[in-house]
Parts: C-alpha cells; sequence; structure tokens
C-alpha cells in the first residue's frame, strides 16, 4: 500500500552509490542542484571568527548544568556580522555531546526547549535566534544578507543565510574542550527545520539533522503533497529561496529532484523528522514518504535505512531502527517536550 502510495507520486528516481567516496562526490553534485534551483548557491566559509563571553554562570539547575551567553562575530568578504549564542551545558568530567538549535526565540529555556530535560540526557544544547543573523523578510539590505551583494536568480534565500549561521555556531562549538564535536546534532523546528535540513546537508560535520514539522520544501514531498505547495510557498515567503525557485509553482513535476534528495544528503549520517498528526498545512503523510524514498540512499550503503512497516504510523509510532528516525505526534505545529525526548532517545540510539 505504501509502495503504491510513494509510486503514484512519481518522484525521480533518488542517484544512489555503494562506496563513501562514491557517495560523497554524488551527493556534492546533488547538493549543489538543489542549492542551485531552490535555497541559492551555498555561502562561502568566513574569513575569522571570535566569541565574546557576555554572560556565564557556572552552575544552574541546582548545579548540574552550566549557563553562557557568548557573542559570536563572523567576518566575510563583505563585512562583518555578530549575533548571540546562549548555552546550557552539563557540568560534567567528559566531554558531552550537543544540539545546536536553530530558534525562534532568544533565550533558552523557552517553550520550544526544555533545557533541563535535554541536560539530564546527558546533552548539552547551544540555541540562538534566527532573526539576528538577518531578518526574515524581504530587506536583503540588513544583517548577513546586506553583506552577500546583489540578490540574482541562485542567490542564497534567507534559509540558506540561516543554515550558514548554524554552521558558524558548529566552527565555535568545535573548539569547545567540553563539546565531543563528533556528535552534534542540528534542529529546528518549522521553516527552520528546512533551515536545519539545509545546514545538515551543507555541512557533514553535523552528525544528526533533526527536522520538525519542516513540510513544504524540508522534509515533505513536493509532487502531490497537500497543504502547503511551492506556489503558495514562494508567493508569501519568496524571499526564503533563492528567485530561480518561483520557476517551479505549479509545475513541481517539472523539478529535477523532489525532498528526498534533501533528506538523502544526511546520509551516511542520521537524520530524524517529526511530524504533528493536527498539521495538514506540513502535511504528515508526505514527510513519512518522503523517508522512506530517501531510504535507498543508506540501503546503498549497506546503513539501515528507514525501517518503515507497509502503512502508515500510527500517532506516536516512532522508527528508531535505522539511520532515518521518524515520529508522529499528537497535536499541532509545534516542537514540545515529547519531541525532544525522541530526538534524545533516537541521538543515544
Ligand atoms: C508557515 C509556512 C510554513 C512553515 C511555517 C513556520 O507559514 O507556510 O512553510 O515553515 O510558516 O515556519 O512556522
Amino acid at each position: 500500500m505504501l509502495k503504491e502510495l510513494l509510486n503514484s507520486r512519481k518522484i525521480p528516481p533518488l542517484p544512489v552509490a555503494s562506496s563513501l567516496e562514491e557517495w560523497e562526490a554524488l551527493r556534492q553534485k546533488l547538493l549543489h542542484t538543489l542549492c542551485w534551483e531552490e535555497y541559492g548557491t551555498p555561502i562561502p566559509e568566513p574569513e575569522a571568527l571570535t566569541a565574546q563571553v557576555l554572560e556565564y554562570k557556572p552552575r544552574c539547575f541546582g548545579g548540574k548544568a552550566f549557563f553562557t551567553r557568548i557573542q559570536l562575530t563572523v567576518k566575510i568578504a563583505g563585512g562583518e556580522i555578530s549575533f548571540p549564542v546562549e548555552a546550557v551545558i552539563p557540568n560534567s568530567a567528559k566531554p558531552v555531546p550537543a544540539f545546536i538549535s536553530i530558534s525562534f526565540y532568544s533565550h533558552i529555556p523557552n517553550f520550544s526547549l526544555p533545557a533541563e530535560e535535554v541536560i539530564d540526557g546527558g546533552f548539552g544544547v547551544f540555541s540562538f535566534h534566527y532573526t539576528d543573523v538577518t531578518t526574515d523578510d524581504n530587506d536583503f539590505s540588513t544583517g548577513l544578507a546586506g553583506l552577500l551583494g546583489s540578490r540574482e536568480e541562485h542567490s542564497p534565500g534567507k534559509l540558506a543565510m540561516w543554515a550558514w549561521a548554524a554552521m558558524r555556531v558548529m566552527d565555535y562549538v568545535q573548539e569547545l574542550s567540553y563539546i565531543d564535536s563528533r556528535r552534534v546534532a542540528v534542529l529546528g523546528h518549522s521553516r527552520l527545520g528546512k533551515t536545519a535540513l539545509l545546514a545538515g546537508a551543507l555541512d557533514t560535520r553535523f552528525a544528526l539533522v533533526i527536522s520538525n514539522d519542516s513540510g513544504s520544501c524540508g522534509a515533505a514531498l513536493s509532487r502531490g503533497k497537500e497543504g502547503e505547495d511551492i506556489d503558495h510557498i514562494t508567493e508569501e515567503f519568496p524571499f526564503w529561496f533563492c528567485p530561480a525557485y518561483r520557476q517551479y509553482a505549479k509545475k513541481e513535476e517539472e523539478l529535477p529532484f523532489d525532498q528526498h534528495f534533501m533528506l538523502a544528503l544526511s546520509a551516511p549520517r542520521k537524520v530524524y523528522v517529526c511530524s504533528a498528526q493536527e498539521d495538514p498545512w506540513a502535511d504528515p503523510v508526505s514527510e513519512f514518504l518522503c523517508c522512506v524514498a530517501a531510504s535507498p540512499a543508506w540501503e546503498a550503503l549497506s546503513l539501515p535505512g528507514f525501517s518503515s512497516p507497509d502503512q502508515l504510523p500510527a500517532t506516536g509510532d516512532a522508527f528508531h531502527e535505522g539511520s532515518i528516525g521518524y515520529h508522529l505526534r499528537a497535536g499541532g505545529h509545534d516542537l514540545i517536550r515529547e519531541d525532544w525526548q525522541k530526538f534524545i532517545a533516537f541521538f543515544r540510539s
């Protein structure tokens, strides 16, 4: 039944490779196509990066963790930008794994980040507010956007800029002695879930890539998708993408890829997709099918892919056995404690 459903979407077959070397070359080609057509060409690496500690609390959550707030300053050819990053890290004798959260909030904890629970799980968490990097609108004259020159057909959109910022946080994190930099996940919800997927595709330092309710142009197949489609999203949020992407509005069938390519770009690392039952705009079915369709990338490398049953999941089901994790949560479009609990369990597995 699932196979038929997927076949009915008529998505392009995913190119795969059986050796890591071949896959990396292919992955770069696929990444280039996705960036060129959808998110815009990647922003170059920075020339310099500095971090200034603004605040440090050696003991929080009863002494289980410490808190820091730093100001990250990044220099690129066009100039310099600066944005704050907050972190809560377990007070541990050994380096700990961590999440980098691309966030709608400026501070932690917050409604979407149960920091104490993350600490208790043995993880640190770094978080930055996405609009501190560049605004979420058509203004390309300020913040990071203002440093990148004129906006052309294939220039990076705002998702690519926020993804770039997550990579700069990783530049900082990988130098910290108290973090196990081989175990750092990138995570975001909704538009920031799309952003997390792109960051994970661009930067293989992320061991796990987590998309929460990212939907259209994130973890959901575009072909046959319910709710938000390319026409809606490029009409309302043209600035998230490169201008050229608009040509696929109502012409999904002409895309040379579908979003399962995006999920596959995380291979051979791990990726997690979370959907919410009352989120038809994102379309949980198209997110689940996208996981099924991305699975061959791992399988070709003799890694476990997506161990899906032959049916759509019931609410609460999580598939943790493979390299792709998935759960469908009851309730609406949100990132909540229950989601974090599943991410933590998956990251540990
Ligand atoms: C919606 C948008 C979605 C999703 C969401 C969000 O308005 O249509 O693609 O990203 O915003 O970011 O909250």
